[in-house]
């Protein structure tokens, strides 16, 4: 059995819940083919631990792809991740309070990863099932950039292939605020989507993904 680790994150910035973990503990155990499955692990929304927990959960599970998931305040539709970068720049505290401003994720690692999922048939088929997607070009500053960062350069050459994707909110999360948000139901339909088109398509679609500005 192969196997596909999917991460959602823990909850952060007094948020009772993170819809990207709420979506994967739906999809821990959902076979993707034959003979593949998904299993879904929660990482800590702190800059000091998740790296190592990430790396213990790729020893553990020796996964055959990787993709990392976690909430994208205000983003209004599912977001696959183009790069990640060298930076750590945190506009709030993480979960040990922890708050780095302008620090690399590795000192003299290089300035950026990309993603080695192919995100524009993953975007193309979660669009296909009527659910809003779209390319991201920036995963932020935050600990989400921090362990795709640290993911890409895990896997850097292994030929596991491994990316991220961030999610927006909950409905319920945004009754004050006003902000975008999917109902978890849409959520997982669209990871799953989004999980079997990367599993299967091994050359990207070339699709428009980009902005101007
Ligand atoms: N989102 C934050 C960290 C954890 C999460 O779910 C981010 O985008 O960096």
């Amino acid at each position: 059995m192969q196997t596909v680790l999917l991460t959602g994150f823990e909850p952060f910035d007094q948020d009772p819940i993170n819809p990207s973990w709420e979506a994967a503990r739906q999809l821990n155990g959902v076979q993707l083919g034959e003979g593949v499955q998904i299993i879904a692990r929660q990482l800590p929304c702190a800059f000091s631990t998740v790296g190592a927990c990430l790396a213990q959960m790729i020893d553990e599970l020796q996964p055959a792809m990787v993709i990392a998931t976690g909430l994208g305040p205000g983003r209004s539709d599912i977001c696959v991740e183009r790069v990640a970068i060298n930076v750590n720049d945190a506009r709030i505290p993480d979960n040990l309070g922890e708050q780095p401003i302008d620090t690399a994720v590795v000192v003299g690692g290089p300035a950026a990863y990309f993603s080695t999922l192919p995100i524009k048939a993953m975007v193309g088929a979660v669009r296909e099932a009527g659910i809003a997607a779209s390319v991201s070009q920036t995963a932020g500053t935050f600990v989400c950039n921090q362990v795709f960062y640290l993911l890409q350069q895990a896997l850097e050459g292994t030929g596991v292939r491994s990316g991220f994707v961030h999610v927006p909110y909950l409905p319920e999360q945004v009754v004050d605020s006003g902000l975008p948000s999917m109902p978890l139901a849409t959520l997982v339909d669209g990871l799953r989507v989004a999980i079997g088109a990367a599993w299967q398509t091994r050359v990207d679609a070339v699709e428009v993904g980009g902005q101007v500005s």
